[in-house]
């Protein structure tokens, strides 16, 4: 029998000494694998006499531990290390000047998001942001949402949970839609109010028109007397704007939303062939936007008085938009980074939009 304190500073300078993970692997197969040293030692306790035999295996126990930990810290010394040099390695210098072959361009959703916000705030309207995780009041409850409604499912949203409560009620969200920036701003502010709340949502869903991330504007009007009409006007004027369109058909379908009563989606004219989509014309309709007047309890839920004011709100999906608009046909290469798809769709930095100078042509897009 070898003398077990020989054998382990053996042993822990073999661990030392291996400057790669590989190598401490290698390390440990030798020892702790199944023909390793220590594990063949343990094989043969059994020639052993049962005085020996007790002493014996108690030190090959203890040693077998130590060795376990000396090798637990030095793979997470190595793997450290390893770790840093690559850091280290794929540095980037954003200072650097940009190579004109690799040139940045604006995202398509970007420049959607610039449009809604040029044609809303000639409108009137101010932009409100707020945050990407939310309280289930702000994204749920306040928006007539009870606890047991459907859209609340684990499926569709992703919960967070509360590292200071285990009630499941007190999890956080990150928002699936945005509307809970317009609470906060009801929250805050008495009416009037004239607000869109562009900003990142996020469902659990992903196929080639759902991502988990998506873009989202909502819209949210309150005033005295505010009817369906100012509802229709607002919003036609915007798809006339945004498509760049003097005459654009549209139409109003009842629908449901539980934050909204009456609800509608609003559908654009538009002709479908096999290979293309035209907007404005034609005797086909496409869904573009959902709407309604502000249901009571929103608005008792965000401290405004139903008896008092009215309001009216819509919420579109932002990524849709560019998908119709400059003709992309699968929304998961919208978030791949790859620089070609990029190349391709995005927009030269300079080329801005606002209502004066026209929305995307001038300039044009970089294609
Ligand atoms: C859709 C539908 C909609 C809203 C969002 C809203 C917000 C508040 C109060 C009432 Cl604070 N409503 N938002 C209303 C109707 C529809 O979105 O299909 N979006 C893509």
């Amino acid at each position: 029998m070898e003398n077990i304190e020989n054998l382990k500073s053996q042993i822990l300078g073999d661990i030392s000494n291996a400057q790669d993970v590989r190598t401490l692997e290698e390390v440990r197969v030798g020892v702790l694998g199944k023909k390793g040293r220590i594990t063949e030692m343990m094989k043969n306790l059994g020639s052993l006499s049962l005085e020996e035999k007790k002493e014996m295996g108690k030190g090959l126990n203890i040693l077998k531990s130590e060795v376990e930990q000396a090798l637990e810290a030095q793979k997470e010394k190595l793997e450290k290390a390893e770790l840093n040099a690559r850091l280290a390695k794929e540095k980037v210098d954003v200072t650097l000047p940009i190579r004109p072959e690799v040139q940045g361009r604006i995202h398509p959703v970007s420049k959607i998001y610039e449009e809604v916000v040029a044609i809303f705030g000639e409108m009137g309207f101010e932009v409100a942001e707020g945050p990407d995780i939310e309280d289930q009041f702000h994204n749920f409850n306040a928006l007539n949402t009870p606890a047991n409604h459907p859209a609340r499912q684990m499926q569709d949203t992703f919960y967070i949970p509360n590292p200071e409560s285990d009630n499941f009620d007190d999890s956080y969200v990150v928002r699936t839609q945005t509307s809970s920036v317009q609470i906060r701003t009801m929250e805050k502010q008495q009416p009037p109010i004239r607000i869109i709340a562009p900003g990142r949502t996020y469902r659990s869903d992903y196929d080639a028109t759902h991502t988990p991330m998506f873009h989202q504007v909502e819209g949210l009007v309150i005033d005295k007397n505010i009817t369906m009409a100012h509802l229709k006007g607002c919003l036609y004027d915007f798809v006339k704007a945004f498509f760049e369109l003097d005459e654009l058909p549209v139409r109003y379908r009842p629908s449901y939303f539980p934050f909204t009563e009456p609800s509608a989606e609003m559908d654009i004219g538009c002709k479908k062939t096999k290979t293309e989509l035209k907007i404005g014309a034609g005797t086909d309709w496409l869904e573009i936007l959902g709407c309604g007047m502000v249901h009571p309890n929103v608005l008792r839920a965000g401290g405004i008085d139903p008896d008092e004011y009215q309001g009216f709100a819509f919420g579109i999906g932002m990524d849709r938009l560019a998908m119709l608009k400059y003709g992309i046909p699968d929304l998961r290469t919208f978030f791949e980074s790859d620089v070609r798809w990029l190349k391709h769709y995005g927009f030269l930095p300079l080329d801005e939009s606002s209502m004066t100078g026209g929305l995307s042509n001038n300039g044009g897009a970089a294609r």
